[in-house]
C-alpha cells in the first residue's frame, strides 16, 4: 500500500460567496457577503447597510462559477479530482430566509452542478453555511444571536437534504464555526451580526473594527449554531443514512514562544479556546470540562433551552474538517512582533518564513495537529482548505510558473503523509481556492490560491477567462500517483 488510503479524497474548495456570482439571477437573494466591498493587503474591506454605488462588491459577479461551473468541473475532472468542496448559498433558496417554500430555480441549478460531479465521479463535499447568511435575516433578526435563526436554517437543511438525496453524500455544516469566537470577522461572517452603521470599516489586516463588538452575543450565537448544527446531523442521517456529516473547524495552533510554563500554559490555552471548545461539542457531544472557567472569566451566559444538551449529544458528526494555513505562537510578552494570519494575528514564529500576506508557512504544523486532532477524538479527519494565497504572473506565452505554491503543496502534502504514517486516519485533502476566487479576508482577486488562473483584477475588470497554472499538472500528477509523486 502507497502512502494514502485507496479511496483518498483529492481535490479542490470553494465557496459560493467568493466563487459563484450571479447576484440577480435565478430569484437570489442579498446575503451578508454581499454587502462586503472589495479590499487590499492594505485597504480594509467595508460592510455597507445596502448596495451604494461608489463601492465594488467583489462577490456580485466572483468568477461566475453561476455561467462556467461546467467548464469548471471538466478542469477538476483533468485533474483528477476526487472530490469538490462547494457551498451553498442559502439565498439562491430561500432568498430572504424566513419563507415557507424554497426557490425552484436555486435547487435546479444545484442539482445541475451535482448532476456535473456525478458525471465525472467527482464526490461533491457540500458546506451548508460558509460565510453566507441571508442579509434580511441579519437585518431584521440580528443575524445567529436569535434563535429563531435555527428554525430557518433547518428549514433549509431539510430542503437540501430532501431534494440532493442520492446526489451528495458528504456534508458540512458551518464553514469554520468557531470563527464566532473572533472579533469583527466573526459576528460578519460567522453569525451575520452587522455594526450599528452605514457603512462600516472592517479589515483583519488593518484598521480592525471591533468597538460594535459584543462577547456575549458572539458566544450566544456560536450556541444556537452548535445545536442548530447538531440537529442538522441528525436530520441527515434520518434523510438519508448514507449521509456523512462533518463539522468544520479554522484550525488553529499556538506554540509556545518560550518553553517558560506561563508561554507554555498560554498556548494550552489558546488551543483548548480555538480548537477544542467547538470541537469537543461537535465531536462528543457536550461543552468541554474547561468552558465553565471560559465562561466564568469571560463573564458570559450560555442560553441553555430545553432539549439543547440532548440535542447536542444526539448530534455528533461523522467526521472532522478542518482549515489549515499557519500557525502561530503564544506568549504574554508584547514586544514579540505580530504576524497575520487566517482570520486572525498572533505572535510571530522566528523560525518560519511568512507569506506575500504574511501568513507564516509551517508545514509541520500540519502533522502536528493531525496528530493532536485525532489523538484528542479518534474519528476520520479532512483537510478541507490549505494553499498558498500569492499574486501570479502570466508569461507572454499564457503560462503561469507558480512554482511557490507547488512548494507550499508539496511540503504540505509530505508531512500528511506523515501523519497518515503515524496512525491517523486522513479521509481526504481539498485544496482551497483551486480556482482563483475572491478572497475572504480582504475581498481582492489578486490574492490568489487557484491551480487554474482566472482573469480578473482587484477592480472587476477582465474576461474570466480560466488557464492552468504549472500547479495544475503538478497537482494532476499528485492525485495520479495517490500522493506518491510529489516531484
Ligand atoms: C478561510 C475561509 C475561506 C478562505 C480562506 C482563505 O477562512 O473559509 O473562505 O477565503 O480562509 O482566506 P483569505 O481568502 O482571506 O485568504
Amino acid at each position: 500500500m502507497g502512502r494514502f488510503p485507496e479511496n483518498f479524497l483529492w481535490g479542490g474548495a470553494t465557496a459560493a460567496n467568493q466563487f459563484e456570482g450571479g447576484v440577480n439571477e435565478g430569484g437570489k437573494g442579498l446575503s451578508v457577503p454581499d454587502v462586503m466591498t472589495g479590499g487590499t493587503k492594505t485597504q480594509p474591506r467595508h460592510v455597507t447597510d445596502k448596495i451604494l454605488p461608489k463601492y465594488h462588491y467583489p462577490s456580485h459577479e466572483a468568477v461566475d462559477f453561476y455561467h462556467r461551473y461546467k467548464e469548471d468541473i471538466a478542469l477538476y475532472n483533468e485533474m483528477g479530482f476526487r472530490c469538490f468542496r462547494m457551498s451553498i448559498n442559502w439565498t439562491r433558496l430561500f432568498p430572504n430566509g424566513d419563507e415557507q417554500e424554497p426557490n425552484q430555480a436555486g435547487i435546479d441549478f444545484y442539482r445541475n452542478v451535482f448532476i456535473e460531479c456525478q458525471k465525472y465521479n467527482i464526490q461533491p463535499l457540500v458546506t451548508i453555511s460558509h460565510y453566507e447568511l441571508p442579509f434580511h435575516l441579519a437585518k431584521e433578526y440580528g443575524g445567529w444571536a436569535n434563535r429563531k435563526i435555527m428554525d430557518f436554517f433547518l428549514r433549509y437543511c431539510k430542503v437540501l437534504f430532501t431534494e440532493f438525496k442520492g446526489l451528495v453524500h458528504y456534508w458540512l455544516t458551518f464553514n469554520e464555526i468557531n470563527i464566532l469566537q473572533m472579533g469583527a470577522y466573526g459576528n460578519l461572517m460567522g453569525g451575520g451580526i452587522l455594526p450599528p452603521g452605514e457603512d462600516t470599516k472592517v479589515g483583519v489586516l488593518a484598521d480592525l473594527d471591533t468597538s460594535w463588538d459584543n462577547e456575549q452575543r458572539r458566544y450566544t450565537a456560536l450556541h444556537y449554531q452548535l445545536v442548530a448544527s447538531a440537529k442538522a446531523v441528525k436530520m441527515a442521517h434520518e434523510i438519508d443514512p448514507e449521509n456523512k456529516v462533518g463539522c468544520m473547524l479554522l484550525s488553529r495552533i499556538a506554540y509556545p514562544y518560550t518553553c517558560k510554563p506561563d508561554d507554555v500554559l498560554k498556548g494550552q490555552q489558546v488551543m483548548q479556546t480555538a480548537n477544542y471548545y467547538c470541537g469537543d461539542v461537535q465531536v462528543r457531544g457536550a461543552y468541554p470540562a474547561f468552558a465553565k472557567r471560559l465562561w466564568k472569566e469571560k463573564k458570559i451566559e450560555i442560553p441553555f433551552a430545553k432539549g439543547d444538551k440532548e440535542a447536542l449529544k444526539e448530534g455528533t458528526v461523522d467526521f472532522f474538517t478542518f482549515s489549515y494555513y499557519s500557525s502561530s505562537t503564544a506568549t504574554d510578552d508584547p514586544n514579540v512582533p505580530v504576524a497575520n494570519g487566517n482570520m486572525m494575528r498572533g505572535p510571530a514564529n522566528p523560525y518560519l518564513e511568512q507569506s506575500q500576506w504574511g501568513w507564516t508557512i509551517d508545514p509541520k504544523g500540519l502533522r502536528y495537529l493531525l496528530n493532536e486532532f485525532y489523538g484528542r477524538w479518534q474519528i476520520p479527519l479532512m483537510i478541507v482548505e490549505n494553499g498558498l494565497g500569492a499574486e501570479d504572473k502570466v508569461e507572454e506565452d499564457g503560462s503561469i510558473h507558480d512554482e511557490y505554491r507547488i512548494a507550499y503543496m508539496k511540503e504540505h502534502i509530505k508531512q500528511m503523509a506523515e501523519a497518515v504514517e503515524d496512525g491517523v486516519e486522513l479521509m481526504g485533502y481539498t485544496v482551497w481556492g483551486c480556482t482563483d476566487l475572491v478572497s475572504a479576508g480582504t475581498g481582492e482577486m489578486e490574492k490568489r490560491y487557484g491551480l487554474v488562473y482566472v482573469d480578473k483584477d482587484n477592480n472587476g475588470k477582465g474576461t474570466l477567462e480560466r488557464r492552468r497554472k504549472d500547479s495544475f499538472y503538478w497537482y494532476q500528477k499528485v492525485i495520479k500517483s495517490n500522493g506518491e509523486n510529489l516531484d
